[in-house]
């Protein structure tokens, strides 16, 4: 009786210090899920949609494709909508984020055809969330342009700002009523960088020296007039809001020197402060040491101007700014050294400008992805350092996440452990102050990794691309993800009981 009195008072305070160690997230914090019509879609030239650069990236060269794949039919979602929002329902989540298809509601890129067929899909999709209780969260640009624009330079020809800012409108029209979420862009420098400086991504343009540079100015200009459209004539009777995803990985200096903290410096500046300068520092512009430092690559080159374009008075007011809140897709940290580990790159290019070499401890974790590892306090430090550059804007995490090899089975204990540390480290910007309304996990379910195709699996939900069906399965992960939406803390010991997934009351 005595033991029991004492072992029950033991129980009670283990407990007492639990409640007082355990942190939650905040009752109104999104939670939610991401993914890209590219990439989950399908039915590429099914009711009059016209082609983009994947589609024709992947039909005329597939070999740039690792297992020569296509998003052809992808996830199909196109024809799955309802049970993706099943999905959704299953996980309990607050909100999803996803992106519209350019060229399935303007087949040519240009805004004097719409596509009713196009609008009726996502019409009904949106629809669908909200009878459920779910914010649907728009991407415009999730780099599936229309194959038309790409003939005309694409992101080099600076009439991109007027045709973007036209398919924006049309958006704004026909899904402002229910849509308030907006994102002009899915990380502009996979677009510019990846697309047009390099050939990791459609259309491969691989102009090294000048490519990304081009694409960056006209990219943040695009952004900029989409949002005063937004912000002058959408806004006033929606009511809602409108900004950017950057992808911000960090990149911390490997040792203490001061050399090392500024190659770090330089490498965050090149990577995504080249698209984030412009639109959240008070100045504006393009970063101040990249700048001078491709001006004095470029002079050493023999350009007789720099690489690097600037902004007039004008543009860099008009971009300035221009933003309701600053989207983050996080997946990793690599380390920054001023003299070892130094890239080999072309020259000129992105890589050579910023001259420096980046590292990865063996001891992180590495995923299916060779550049995905996990790392101690990433988005802690990614957070708090966009947090004192701008002036603590309104953040979400609009995407982060771990990839499986295919042939796994269910029970994705690595990616569990990636979450878990990821909402550790959200709680602990949280705690910091940063100023972090939502969080969105990559992704809702398998789909089509751009050129690994279908090699790498990111979803909480497994897709048998096998089967003409594309069933989706939840994985163990799918199961805590909705344990830590439900509970609002992170369960550690969390073990689901059984993996059979069912929809709670009140979704
Ligand atoms: C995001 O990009 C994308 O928004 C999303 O569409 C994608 O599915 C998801 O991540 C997972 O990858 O080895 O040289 O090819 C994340 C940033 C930058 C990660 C480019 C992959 C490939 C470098 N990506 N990187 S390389």
């Amino acid at each position: 009786m005595k033991l029991l009195f004492v072992l029950s008072l033991v129980a009670v305070a283990c407990h007492a210090a639990n409640a007082e160690e355990r942190r939650s997230f905040p009752a109104d914090f999104l939670f939610g899920c991401a993914t890209a019509a590219y990439q989950v879609e399908g039915a590429w030239d099914e009711d009059g949609k016209g082609e983009n650069i994947w589609d024709h990236m992947t039909h005329n060269r597939p070999t740039t494709i690792k297992d020569l794949s296509t998003g052809d039919i992808a996830a199909d979602s196109y024809h799955n909508y309802k049970r993706d929002v099943e999905i959704m329902r299953e996980l309990g989540l607050d909100a999803y984020r996803f992106s519209l298809s350019w060229s399935r509601i303007l087949p040519t890129g240009f805004a004097n055809e719409v596509n009713p067929k196009g609008i009726e899909y996502y019409n009904n999709f949106i629809d669908e969330m909200l009878k459920y209780g779910i914010t649907p969260m728009i991407t415009l640009y999730h780099w599936d342009l229309p194959q038309k624009l790409q003939e005309l330079g694409g992101f080099v020809n600076p009439l991109i700002a007027n045709w973007f800012e036209d398919y924006a409108r049309v958006a704004y029209e026909n899904f402002g009523d229910r849509v308030k979420h907006w994102i002009t862009f899915n990380e502009p420098r996979e677009i510019c960088y990846e697309g047009y400086g390099g050939d990791r991504k459609a259309p491969m343009v691989n102009s090294t020296a000048v490519g990304t540079y081009l694409c960056a100015k006209n990219l943040v200009l695009s952004h900029a007039n989409a949002y005063h459209a937004y912000n002058n004539d959408f806004k006033p009777t929606q009511g809602g809001q409108c900004g950017i995803t950057i992808s911000v990985n960090w990149f911390g200096p490997l040792t203490d020197s001061e050399e090392d903290q500024f190659a770090a410096e330089i490498r965050r500046q090149g990577e995504w402060g080249l698209y984030a300068e412009p639109i959240f520092s008070a100045e504006g512009g393009f970063p101040k040491e990249f700048t001078e430092r491709v001006a004095a690559k470029s002079a050493e080159q023999g350009f007789p101007r720099s690489r690097l374009p600037t902004f007039t008075d004008e543009e860099r007011a008009w971009v300035r700014g221009a933003s309701d809140f600053f989207g983050v897709n996080h997946y990793t940290t690599f380390l920054v050294s001023a003299t070892e580990h130094l890239d080999v790159a072309p020259v000129p290019s992105v890589i050579d400008d910023e001259g420096v070499g980046v590292y990865r401890p063996p001891e992180w974790p590495v995923s299916q992805s060779s550049w995905l590892v996990r790392a101690p306090n990433s988005i802690y430090n990614a957070l708090t350092d966009l947090q004192k550059r701008y002036n603590n804007p309104a953040f979400y995490i609009t995407e982060n996440g771990w990839s499986i090899a295919p042939e796994r089975d269910l029970i994705d204990d690595d990616r569990v452990a990636y979450y878990r540390a990821a909402l550790e480290s959200v709680l602990d910007s949280l705690d910091a102050g940063v100023n972090l309304k939502g969080y969105m996990a990559w992704s809702l379910l398998d789909n089509f990794e751009w050129l690994e195709g279908y090699t790498e699996r990111f979803g909480l939900y497994n897709v048998d691309f096998e089967d003409p069906a594309r069933t989706r399965t939840a994985r163990k992960s799918a199961y805590v993800y909705k344990h830590i939406i439900k509970n609002r803390y992170i369960d550690h010991e969390y073990e689901p009981e059984t993996l059979t997934m069912t929809i709670d009351e009140g979704h």
